[in-house]
């Protein structure tokens, strides 16, 4: 049964003056506690599982260190990567955490150390120790392992990415024409997280097409600006290039582009279409262009450089959410650590010309307004949106989402009965949803400020969706720690968010999949073409059954579920049309 609720709080029309605008005024970061607690968005940190599992030897030891035999020293490197990097960083010269380089560790000592990992600290560190999570030995492990000098991982160039580059069907051997019958552009590409696999399900019969293996928890599914061409990204940094043409779509081509990735995208300015392809990394740090038609390898960029407002040297700044250009001949590519915000320029690689604009640190994801030419990006850590005008190439604002830990995905468009055309984001830390008007030529008094505010279901909200043709803004929560919230979706109707307090409708979205095993989560809302279906993943653990349920969007009602042995772990699903044409 769906309910009605009536917002816990008042929704907040702001005023101009209310939302603070900083325009281009890097400064005045408001510090968030660095960490990763047991609140939902700290637990949202990335896990470099990958990374975790290449061998490593102890760096060359000096006087004084722990005595440790290799295998420990392997353990506690792979719980480093899964448990630790995420914040304070590869190299573990610190990102949202702090640096853990062995001149601080060693001032403070063993005992300190031991204390800390096992008791946490109200800035964020969490309690690894009391919590049960890491065993008193595992403890006692990872400060004598922070009292070593890490050992970085291997680098990925131009030689490791060719060895791994594969040509499984050649561009001359492939059809010239689609040979199936799918209606490709209403197909959508489903992420079976720890399959590693995707399943290409029919937008219409809801029948699972077939199920292609991809590289280790495929993060993204991206199209190529013909709609031919999909792309996936594994953490491991493999490429799946699949041919949707074929009678049967399958991998032609493949790459790893580096050891953790979760970004790819297509070049799609008129005249490029299906020409490039790029991916970026978390490790090493770097980008790399490739043939849209092979993947061919053709230019690698490393984003080592200074953190845009301290201009001091950052090792690993990865690279988080890139997006295409529809104005110009450029990727927009986040790099997280330094802040910045890169237009690189693909019309001519060889003389590659990257516009560098400051935006914010930790970049994370963002997505388009609904004219296409400004692209909205969350610096989630500093709970900050940059906007970036595509058309121009600079910076056109900065502003605080007033809420914790903005966590869009790639947003959703509104078309708000008093504000006109507004981008909504959803938080990690708390249960608002940011309204921010995208209009600065019909409503410029509210244009990159929050107009509104909208209070949901909870905090560890990851994703919001809308359509152009749609009088609904769906918000998820996978991430709240409450099993009804996080199997729930809060729905609001647009037309009505002039009201003081704006309802929203609670869909059980777990109920409706008739799942009653595990604690499954409700996670990212996708339309189908058209924009009359909604579909959320129900992710339940790898052995237990997991579904799709498909909610009518005029009745908020469940029109399907769909159930299949081989819908392991179900996440991102990314309709055709939609991510190709950055309908959200
Ligand atoms: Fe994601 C997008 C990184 C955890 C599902 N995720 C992204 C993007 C980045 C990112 C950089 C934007 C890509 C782009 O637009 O080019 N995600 C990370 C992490 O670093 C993090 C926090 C931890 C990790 O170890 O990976 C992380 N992400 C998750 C999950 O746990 C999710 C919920 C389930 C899963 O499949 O792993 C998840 N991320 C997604 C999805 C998108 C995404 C579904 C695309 C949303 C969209 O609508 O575009």
């Amino acid at each position: 049964m769906t309910q009605i609720r009536t917002a816990r709080r008042p929704a907040l029309l702001a005023s101009a003056a209310l939302a603070l605008v900083l325009a281009t005024t890097p400064a005045m970061a408001q510090e968030k506690p660095e960490g990763h607690g047991s609140d939902p968005a700290s637990s949202y940190e990335p896990s470099l599982t990958t990374l975790g599992q290449i061998q490593a030897e102890i760096p060359g030891r000096k006087p004084g260190d722990p005595v440790m035999t290799g295998p420990e020293y392997q353990k506690a490197n792979t719980i480093y990567f899964e448990r630790c990097a995420g914040c304070h960083g590869v190299l573990r010269n610190g990102a949202t955490g702090k640096a853990l380089t062995v001149d601080l560790t060693r001032d403070v000592g063993f005992e300190y150390l031991r204390d800390f990992i096992t008791y946490g600290s109200p800035a964020g560190m969490p309690n690894w120790g009391t919590s049960g999570e890491m065993t008193e030995e595992d403890v006692d492990l990872m400060a004598r392992y922070l009292l070593l000098d890490p050992a970085p991982p291997p680098e990925f160039g131009m030689p490791e990415m060719r060895e791994s580059w594969k040509v499984l069907v050649a561009p001359e051997d492939r059809p010239t024409e689609k040979m199936n019958d799918i209606d490709i552009d209403n197909l959508f590409s489903v992420t079976l997280r720890d399959a590693g696999q995707i399943a290409l399900i029919d937008g219409a019969s809801y029948e699972i097409k077939s199920v292609i293996d991809t590289g280790y928890a495929v993060h993204i599914s991206r199209i190529s600006a013909s709609g031919r061409y999909l792309l996936v990204i594994g953490r491991d940094a493999k490429i799946n290039m699949i041919d949707l043409w074929m009678e049967e779509p399958a991998t032609v081509a493949e790459i790893k582009v580096g050891s953790e990735a979760r970004s790819v995208e297509t070049s799609k300015m008129k005249g490029f279409e299906d020409k490039y392809a790029i991916a970026g990394s978390y490790w090493p740090p770097q980008y790399v262009i490739m043939d849209g038609d092979t993947l061919e390898p053709l230019k690698i960029k490393s984003t080592r450089g200074m953190i845009y407002d301290e201009q001091v040297f950052h090792p690993e700044p990865r690279v988080a959410a890139i997006v295409s250009s529809h104005f110009r001949p450029e990727f927009i590519v986040n790099v997280k650590e330094t802040g910045k915000i890169l237009l690189v320029d693909y019309s001519d690689i060889q003389n590659l010309k990257v516009t560098e604009i400051e935006a914010e640190r930790f970049l994370h994801d963002g997505g388009f307004d609904s004219t296409k030419r400004y692209f909205l990006t969350a610096a989630n850590a500093r709970g900050r949106v940059a906007v970036i005008d595509t058309k121009e190439g600079e910076l056109t604002a900065i502003l605080e989402t007033d809420g914790e830990t903005p966590h869009p995905g790639r947003g959703a468009n509104l078309d708000h009965p008093v504000f006109g055309p507004v981008w909504a984001t959803s938080h990690l830390g708390d249960d608002t949803v940011a309204l921010i008007g995208t209009d600065p030529v019909n409503h410029p008094d509210q244009a990159w400020t929050v107009v509104q505010q909208l209070y949901a279901l909870g905090g560890g909200s990851l994703f919001v969706k809308s359509h152009p043709t749609s009088d609904h803004l769906y918000v998820d929560a996978p991430l709240n720690p409450d099993a009804e919230v996080s199997g729930s979706v809060a729905v609001f109707k647009v037309s009505e968010l002039d009201q003081e307090e704006p309802e929203y409708t609670v869909l059980p979205i777990v109920e409706w999949a008739g799942i009653t095993e595990g604690q499954p989560r409700v996670v990212q809302g996708e339309y189908n073409k058209e924009g009359n279906e909604v579909w959320f993943s129900v992710w339940n653990a790898r052995d237990l059954t997991s579904a799709i349920v498909v909610v009518d969007d005029k009745t908020l009602e469940p029109k399907h579920v769909i159930k299949d042995e081989r819908l392991v772990t179900p996440t991102g699903k990314f309709n055709v049309y939609n991510t190709r044409a950055d309908v959200y």
